[in-house]
C-alpha cells in the first residue's frame, strides 16, 4: 500500500539502543560475579578476548553520558543473572545488585528510560551443570532472579523483557549452549527446554504484574516474515511451516497461551512434544505480556522441497538457518533470495521485509511493538582523527527506518526503537571485528589497545535524528 506521504514518528517515540551484559560488561567474574555458560563457550572457541569486553563495567559513567550526549530516550541493556547468583539460586551477591544500581542510577540521572532485559543467553554456568534449562528447577530459579530485579530497581525500571531471543536459542541451541554435551535426544531436549523457559517467562510476567503495576513487561523473540520462493502453492506451505516453527510458537505461547497447532503436530510426529505438568498450561496462559518487544535483522525465503540441482547453492547464512532445529526438508528448504543484497556476513538486508514483519505480529496479536534490535554488523575502520565514516550503516538504519514509519502509517501501534547496538561490543559468533554500534571502542580481538570511545559519523545522524523526533530522516547525510 502506498501513503500519500511518508508519515511521522509518535510523540514520546522511545528513541533507543540496545546492549546486553555478556557482549559489553567484561569484568567476567569481578566483584564476586559467577561464570555464565557463554564464559565458558567463549574461553573455549577463543575467537576474542571475552574477559574485558568493552570493558562497560568499569566505565558505565562513561558510556551512559555519551549515550545522553546522542539523545537516547531509552537504553536496552541486560543484567547479567549471575553477578546477582553467582551460582543462579543460593546467595545474592551484594556487590553484583548494586553495580545494577549505580547502573540504572546514572541511566536515569540523564533523563533516559532503562529497558532490562532480564535474560540474554547468558544463563549461570552452576544452573548449566544441574541441566540448565532442561531442569525444571531453572524455572524458579528464574522467577527468584527476576523478582529480585523488581524488588530492587522496579522502583526506577518501567520496562522490562523476560528473555532475548528465546527462539533463536531453541533453534540454535547448539550454537548458543543451552544443552549439555553429550546430549542424545537433541531435538526433545530442546523443545522441553522451550517449554520451561516458557514458564519461567510466564511466572515472571505474573510476579512483575503483581509487584509493580505500573510496570510493563514483554517478550523479546528474533522475528522475520518468512517469503516463498514462488508462487507454487507448496513453496506458500513451506513458507508457512517455517513461520510457524520460527517465530509464531513463541509468540502464540506468550500472548494466547497455546501451542500452536502447526508446530504442536511437527513436534507430535517426531516424537519431540515436552512434558507438560498439571497447572503448566494455567500458568502460561496467566502470563500476560504487555508490549511485544522484537529483533529483527533479516528475511528468510524459502521453498518446498526441490532436487538440489533446481535449489541453487545456497549463501553460508541460509545453510545455517536450513539447520535449525534439525529441521528436515519435509518441512521447508531454505533459498537465496535473488532479490536482495547481502551484508559482509552474508545475511540478506530487507528494509521492506522489516515493515512486513512488523505487520504481521501486529494482526496477530494486536499488542503494542517496540524494536529491541535491528542493525548491521561490520568492519569499521579507525581512521585519521579517530574517525569511523559508517556511511553504509547509515544507510541500512535509514532505510529500516523509512520502512519502520510506513508500518506505522500502515496502523501498527510501534511505540520505539532500540538498534543494535548502542556502542561497539563482542559479536555473539565473530568477535569484536563485527561491529554494530554508534561509538568505536578501540580494541582488537585480543590486543585491548586503550579501549577509548570515538563516535561514530553515524552517532551525530542519529543524534539529528533523535532531536528532530525522526523528521530528518529523509535528509542528505551532510557531515
Ligand atoms: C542477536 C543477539 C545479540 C547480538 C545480535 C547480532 O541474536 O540477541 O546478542 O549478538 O544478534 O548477532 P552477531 O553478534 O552474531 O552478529
Amino acid at each position: 500500500m502506498q501513503h500519500h506521504n511518508p508519515g511521522a514518528f509518535p510523540e514520546g517515540f522511545l528513541w533507543g539502543a540496545s546492549t546486553s551484559a555478556y557482549q559489553i560488561e567484561g569484568a567476567w567474574n569481578a566483584d564476586g560475579k559467577g561464570p555464565s555458560v557463554i564464559d565458558h563457550a567463549r574461553f573455549s572457541d577463543n575467537v576474542t578476548d571475552f574477559t574485558v569486553c568493552s570493558d562497560h563495567y568499569h566505565r558505565f559513567k562513561e558510556d551512559i553520558a555519551l549515550l545522553a550526549e546522542m539523545g537516547l530516550k531509552t537504553y536496552r541493556f541486560s543484567i547479567a543473572w549471575s553477578r546477582l547468583y553467582p551460582d543462579g539460586d543460593g546467595e545474592l551477591n551484594p556487590a553484583g545488585v548494586a553495580f545494577y544500581q549505580q547502573l540504572i542510577d546514572e541511566i536515569c540521572r540523564h533523563g533516559i528510560e532503562p529497558l532490562v532485559t532480564l535474560y540474554h543467553f547468558d544463563l549461570p554456568w552452576a544452573l548449566q551443570q544441574t541441566g540448565g534449562w532442561s531442569n525444571r528447577r531453572t524455572v524458579a530459579a528464574f522467577e527468584r532472579f527476576a523478582v529480585t530485579c523488581f524488588e530492587h530497581y522496579g522502583k526506577q525500571v518501567k520496562y522490562w523483557l523476560t528473555i532475548n531471543e528465546q527462539n533463536m536459542m531453541i533453534l540454535k541451541g547448539e550454537v548458543i549452549g543451552t544443552l549439555a554435551e553429550g546430549t542424545e535426544d537433541v531435538q526433545r531436549s530442546l523443545y522441553q527446554q522451550n517449554h520451561h523457559m516458557m514458564l519461567a517467562q510466564a511466572r515472571a510476567m505474573i510476579a512483575c504484574h503483581q509487584r509493580l503495576p505500573d510496570a510493563k513487561i514483554g517478550p523479546a523473540p528474533n522475528i522475520s516474515c518468512v517469503y516463498a520462493a514462488s508462487s507454487r502453492p507448496e513453496d506458500v506451505l513451506a513458507a508457512d511451516n517455517f513461520s510457524a516453527i520460527r517465530n509464531w510458537l513463541y509468540l502464540d505461547l506468550a500472548v494466547h497461551g497455546r501451542y500452536n497447532a502447526v508446530v504442536w503436530a511437527f513436534l507430535q510426529q517426531r516424537g519431540w512434544l515436552p512434558e507438560i505438568e498439571a497447572g503448566d498450561m494455567e500458568t502460561i496462559a496467566a502470563g500476560k505480556p504487555d508490549f511485544i518487544a522484537f529483533n529483527y535483522y533479516a528475511s528468510a525465503t524459502v521453498s518446498a522441497d526441490l532436487p538440489d540441482a533446481a535449489r541453487g547453492e545456497l549463501n553460508s547464512k541460509q545453510k545455517a538457518d536450513q539447520q535449525m532445529a534439525g529441521i528436515d526438508s519435509t518441512v521447508y528448504v531454505g533459498c537465496n533470495n535473488p532479490h536482495l543484497p547481502q551484508n559482509q556476513f552474508g545475511w540478506y538486508i530487507d528494509p521492506v521485509g522489516f515493515r512486513i514483519t512488523a505487520r504481521e505480529i501486529y494482526a496477530r496479536y494486536a499488542l503494542p511493538l517496540i524494536v529491541t534490535e535491528n542493525g548491521l554488523g561490520a568492519f569499521d575502520t579507525l581512521e585519521a582523527g579517530n574517525k569511523v565514516h559508517d556511511d553504509y550503516r547509515i544507510a541500512y538504519l535509514r532505510d529500516h527506518l523509512r520502512q519502520l514509519r510506513l508500518a506505522i502509517a500502515d496502523g501498527v501501534a510501534l511505540f520505539g526503537y532500540c538498534p543494535w547496538s548502542a556502542i561497539d561490543l563482542v559479536s555473539t559468533h565473530q568477535g569484536i571485528s563485527k561491529r554494530y554500534g554508534f561509538i568505536y571502542v578501540n580494541r582488537d580481538e585480543h590486543d585491548l589497545k586503550d579501549l577509548a570511545r570515538y563516535r561514530k559519523k553515524s552517532f551525530f545522524w542519529y543524534q539529528q535524528l533523535i532531536a528532530s523526533n525522526g523528521a530528518t530522516l529523509d535528509d542528505a547525510v551532510s557531515y
